[in-house]
């Protein structure tokens, strides 16, 4: 006889795996047991099906409950100085975002925010709203630079996105994005500020290992296609993958250009045409969702839902969480506003906070799946099917949460 011993066993749940090669839309399996093993998941299956005499030194009962894999929030700039109240509240007075970028308020406001924090002050106040997403069931946040637009600035903001991951028990990618807005003392020279993104930022944030990815913002209010292009091949030279904030406040070709050089991801699409939804799905590019902009800025533009999933286009759902256009700390709201006010289906909504999120990250196989060799990242919730966890609008319904096999939130 063999006995198993694992790391640790989760008994007695309803498992919505998000394994494509399961049956039905969550890959549920009734009555299972998931066992774990070096950090890792090592089976899953029926209960009944469990290798015999398995034990565990550490069993956690699911008592019927949902488990799901670890969820994913894949587009974050959770790191940023100061507040945007008082734009929330001009906005909601007439103002526009647009006419309040140009004003130098909105993002630039943020930046001189930013500028002004130490690395300490950022890092607090992104461990707190980091803090927030994982005690409703994320294991793994992406944080964007895009605050700084300065080399120290950027540098000190990837820096203190790291160190989230140290504070938190979260997975943590990070993402340049130098390339957010053209700050003020470039004003009028957008691609001599290009040229210091290409040529002094990315080399220094590549060669100190502080992005795990390079991305834009290709708007008319940020940058042309022409000028992302040439962040995206100084990306390609230091040998980091892509995303792009594309055609969210106009159409700009931003899909195709980001399909154009293999991005793993193309986020928000509020504006994208149907030729940009075939570049993507030629690409495989994943569409990342994030209906708290679209709700934030009472956007009436919605992503070609129906196009992008007639295409095949991977989805992905994420909060975008940022101090202006959504400030978001929920990724089951997320979740939640992206079948309401998008139109997706709640199996949908769950596979682009999870696989589909996981993807665009470039952790396919890593995280985001309930299946043997994939990180032992899982939440065990206060719910009984899958569809209730984007049902109910907020409020905190994780019970248990399990990062790299260690419970790190037990309710
Ligand atoms: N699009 C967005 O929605 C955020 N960044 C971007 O490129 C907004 C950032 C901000 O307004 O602070
Ligand atoms: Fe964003």
């Amino acid at each position: 006889v063999t006995t198993t011993t694992w790391d640790l066993l989760v008994v007695n749940a309803a498992v919505a795996t998000m394994d494509p090669a399961r049956p039905g839309p969550y890959g549920l399996v009734s009555d299972a047991a998931v066992g774990v093993t070096d950090a890792r998941i090592a089976w899953v299956g029926p209960m009944a099906e469990a290798p015999r005499g398995a034990g565990a030194a550490r069993i956690v009962d699911a008592a019927g409950a949902l488990v799901t894999p670890g969820l994913v929030d894949c587009h974050t700039h959770l790191v940023f100085g100061g507040d945007r109240v008082a734009e929330f509240e001009a906005r909601l007075s007439g103002a526009s975002y647009e006419e309040l970028a140009r004003r130098g308020g909105g993002i630039a406001s943020t930046v001189a925010a930013t500028r002004a924090a130490g690395e300490d002050d950022l890092l607090r106040a992104a461990t707190r709203r980091a803090e927030q997403l994982l005690g409703d069931g994320v294991t793994t946040v992406e944080i964007k630079s895009g605050y700084g637009l300065d080399l120290e600035t950027e540098v000190r903001m990837l820096a203190a996105a790291r160190r989230v991951g140290d504070e938190l028990p979260l997975r943590i990618c990070t993402t340049f994005l130098g390339a957010h807005t053209v700050p003020g003392e470039y004003r009028g020279r957008p691609d001599a500020y290009v040229d210091l993104v290409c040529n002094d930022m990315l080399p220094a944030v590549a060669g100190a290992g502080l992005a795990d990815a390079v991305d834009a913002f290709c708007e008319r209010i940020a940058f042309s296609v022409e000028q992302v292009r040439r962040v995206f091949d100084a990306a390609r030279r230091h040998g980091l993958p892509v995303k792009l904030h594309a055609d969210q406040l106009s159409d700009g070709g931003g899909a195709a250009l980001a399909a154009s050089f293999g991005a793993q991801s193309a986020d928000h699409l509020e504006h994208t045409s149907p030729a940009g939804v075939r570049a993507l799905a030629d690409a495989g590019t994943v569409a990342v969702l994030l209906p708290g902009a679209t709700h934030t800025l009472g956007e009436r533009a919605r992503p070609p839902v129906a196009a992008l999933r007639a295409a095949g286009v991977p989805i992905a759902v994420s909060t975008d969480a940022n101090p202006g256009t959504s400030p978001l700390l929920s990724i089951r709201i997320a979740a939640n506003l992206a079948c309401t006010l998008l139109g997706l289906t709640p199996a949908e909504a769950l596979a682009g906070i999870t696989r589909t999120a996981a993807r665009a990250l470039g952790l396919t196989g890593r995280t985001g799946v309930v299946a043997p060799g994939e990180a032992a990242d899982l939440v065990v919730w206060d719910a009984g099917q899958p569809a209730e966890l984007v049902y109910w609008i907020g409020g905190r319904l994780a019970s248990t949460v399990i990062v790299a096999g260690d419970v790190v939130r037990s309710a």
